[in-house]
């Protein structure tokens, strides 16, 4: 037997235990490639998908940025609109404490002004101050809210007053004033006596304190203003009240003034009616009727603490502030100040 065919026989029977061994071999293909195979086909579509997502994130991406950027210029806008709003605040804010420290260093003004008329009272009591006139004989000259001692003379308590002391040479206590309007003066008699309102506004000083305040000789004036804006005034001397037991009967002098007639005479020698109180000379309840306190006869010639109405109104009613002498029964007046003096009184 030649050596090149023993050699073949030699392979093949090496092929045959081969095979005998592992026998699977020829029938199946091995796993391993397959699954190399399987990856390379996943690995294409993979890719593909891959390309995709990316484009698809890389628009999103583009979006997003168009997005930002449309916000942030909404941001800007809405920055810019807070900056604009928050400046006006400031400005506004500002205006604001200009004006409360315009307004606080008044106030302190007028602060310093009582403390020192009141100052003066303790001080100087062998020289009484009485009222406002006592008060402009000192050189207070300033017209404004002052505040007035006890005095034992008197009789009275400490009293927060307001000073006119500018009209025909001041010195004038005021004891009513009409010309907001937006209190009623259809009060009660503990309150007309004593007093109610605002001392800067409208207010009724108070029975009480106008009695003991007309102890001494005193002056009344009258000033009215009509929706014109014309003033008019009506001045009586020996101006009085008597006391609560005595209903705080009005007492007038001698008129002088420019109101036409004196519509206050009616009144005079005529006891204090409130809505609760009628003291009136009618048998008609006055007080009822013109809405307010006052000296009522039956029932009125004027009507100073009347209701108070607004121009286009005034002209309606009975029971407005009225001065029948200058504008008859149903006209109201804009304007109304009660204010007091010493008779003895030099400016
Ligand atoms: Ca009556």
């Amino acid at each position: 037997m030649p050596a090149k065919v023993t050699a073949q026989l030699a392979w093949l029977c090496i092929l045959t235990v081969f095979l005998a061994i592992y026998p699977a071999w020829l029938q199946k293909p091995p796993k391993r490639r397959t699954v190399n195979s399987n990856a390379q086909v996943k690995m294409t579509g993979c890719c593909n998908e891959v390309k995709e997502l990316k484009l698809q994130i890389a628009n999103m991406s583009a979006m997003m940025g168009e997005l930002n950027k449309k916000q942030e210029g909404d941001w800007v806008n809405v920055v810019m609109q807070a900056m604009k709003l928050e400046e006006i605040t400031k400005r506004l804010e500002s205006r604001l404490t200009d004006v409360e420290s315009k307004y606080s260093e008044m106030n302190s003004q007028m602060g310093i002004m009582q403390l020192q008329a009141a100052q003066t009272v303790t001080q100087t009591s062998a020289d009484a101050v009485y009222d406002c006139s006592s008060l402009y004989q000192r050189n207070y000259r300033i017209s404004g809210v002052y505040k007035l001692p006890p005095d034992e003379f008197l009789g009275s308590p400490e009293l927060e007053v307001y000073c006119d002391m500018e009209t025909d040479g001041g010195g004038w206590t005021v004891i009513q004033r009409r010309k907001v309007g937006l209190i009623s003066f259809n009060r009660d008699w503990k309150q007309y006596k004593e007093g109610f309102g605002n001392i800067r506004g409208d207010f009724w000083l108070g029975n009480e304190h106008i009695y003991r305040l007309s102890k001494r000789p005193t002056v009344l004036r009258v000033e009215l203003e009509d929706w014109e804006g014309n003033i008019r005034y009506a001045q009586y001397n020996h101006f009085t009240l008597s006391n609560e037991y005595n209903s705080y009967r009005l007492f007038l002098g001698n008129y002088t003034g420019t109101t036409g007639r004196d519509s206050l005479r009616y009144h005079n020698n005529t006891a204090f009616s409130t809505k609760d109180k009628d003291n009136d000379k009618c048998v008609d309840d006055c007080a009822k009727f013109r809405k307010g306190g006052y000296w009522y006869n039956c029932c009125t010639d004027s009507n100073l603490n009347g209701v108070y109405y607004r121009k286009g109104e005034h002209t309606k009613n009975m029971d407005g502030i009225t001065w029948y002498g200058w504008y008859g029964s149903t006209y109201s007046l804009k304007r109304v100040e009660m204010k007091i003096r010493a008779e003895d009184f030099k400016p």
